[in-house]
């Protein structure tokens, strides 16, 4: 259903950000990236793309540890044994991806202190997905099957990201995440081959879930400030109106399948186009919640915040026995 594959994509043109840069290095840098080279921690990349890459790589792994918390709150009301073991796990992995890419923004010179900082300050974004309320089972079930589906959808083109720490993290990822994407569905169509009760909860889900998982592909090409320059760069492989169109094109006989019906009355196959024709998308929800305006925003942080703060003896105890082998290396 998922694939790693990437597609070929031609580059977009766009002016380079001007900062004084040495020209000779610059030139071999975008000769490199043209030819499809990793950069590497040490290799000399222009600031701009540095920036680009922490605020992006964090931006992600921001995602991941905030993911955690609607999930988490449904592991000990998960409907089985089997279901709730399988969701521990899923919580699981995306507190290992936050890892992965808190250490590869880390390779590029900014500690993971600050970047949780940032976060916990309200400077740093994250997905807007995550600031709205999971009422339900289902919502369990959507958040797996459209919220990953969309993450995985994002994802594959970033194992040719052009930052070698960025797109090998990556790999690992993206296999993950296509276990969750299946583990959604799965929920999903148990409940929507169910009781009508059961099959109505999933209606609902898909109803309050499927447009917000739209918007987390990011605002319209035409209104995107970042994409033109970090496809041209390489760190994004495609754009965002490219990689929507590709999930609604995935996801819409997914539902079909299971005989749900996606909220929105203009999706038409365009047999032209070989896609699906969407309605319009309320960008105005979507910078609300941006802007930190989502239904739950100020819960997902506050808990967010308890958990880094619950979780000092942790990280003190890490550090001590990291001193005490460190110490006794050194005295053998
Ligand atoms: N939410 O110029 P643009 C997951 C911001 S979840 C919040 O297009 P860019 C998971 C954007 O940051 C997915 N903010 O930006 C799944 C920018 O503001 P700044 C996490 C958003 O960076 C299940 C401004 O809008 N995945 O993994 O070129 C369980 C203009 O946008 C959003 C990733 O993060 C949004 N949805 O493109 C647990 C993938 N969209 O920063 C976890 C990596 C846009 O200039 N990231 N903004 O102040 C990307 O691919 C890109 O950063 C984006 C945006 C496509 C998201």
């Amino acid at each position: 259903m998922y694939t790693t594959e990437l597609k070929d994509k031609n580059q977009k043109s766009a002016p380079v950000t001007t900062v004084a840069e040495d020209p000779a290095k610059l030139a071999a840098f975008e000769a490199r990236v043209a030819a499809d080279d990793f950069i590497e921690p040490k290799d000399w990349m222009p600031e701009a793309y540095r920036k680009t890459l922490v605020r992006q790589i964090s931006q992600h792994a921001h995602s991941e540890v905030v993911g955690m918390l609607p999930e988490g709150n449904w592991i000990t009301r998960a409907p089985s044994l089997r279901r709730k073991a399988v969701l521990l796990a899923k919580v699981q992995d995306e507190g290992g991806h936050g890892l992965y890419l808190y250490a590869a923004a880390e390779t590029l010179g900014t500690s993971r202190d600050e970047m949780i900082e940032a976060l916990h300050t309200g400077r740093a974004k994250y997905s807007t997905i995550f600031n709205y309320p999971t009422l339900t089972w289902a919502d369990i079930g959507a958040i797996g099957w459209l919220v990953d589906g969309a993450a995985i959808m994002n994802q594959v083109p970033l194992q040719r990201t052009s930052y070698g720490p960025y797109a090998r993290a990556m790999v690992r990822i993206c296999k993950e995440e296509s276990f969750h994407q299946r583990q959604g569905y799965e929920i999903m169509m148990a409940l929507a081959g169910g009781s009508p009760e059961q099959k109505r909860m999933a209606q609902n889900a898909l109803d309050r879930w499927w447009w917000p998982s739209l918007m987390m592909f990011g605002p319209p090409d035409e209104n995107s400030p970042n994409t033109a320059q970090s496809v041209r760069w390489r760190i994004k492989r495609e754009t965002n109106d490219e990689i929507r169109q590709r999930f609604v094109d995935v996801t819409v006989p997914q539902a079909e399948a299971i005989g749900l019906k996606v909220p929105d009355p203009a999706l038409t196959w365009n047999e032209a186009r070989g896609s699906y024709d969407f309605g319009p998308i309320d960008w105005e929800e979507f910078y609300a919640v941006v802007r930190g305006e989502g239904l739950v925003a100020k819960e997902r942080m506050k808990a967010r915040v308890e958990a880094w703060e619950k979780g000092a003896w942790v990280r003190e105890a890490a550090n001590a026995h990291a001193a005490k082998r460190a110490h006794r290396a050194a005295a053998e």
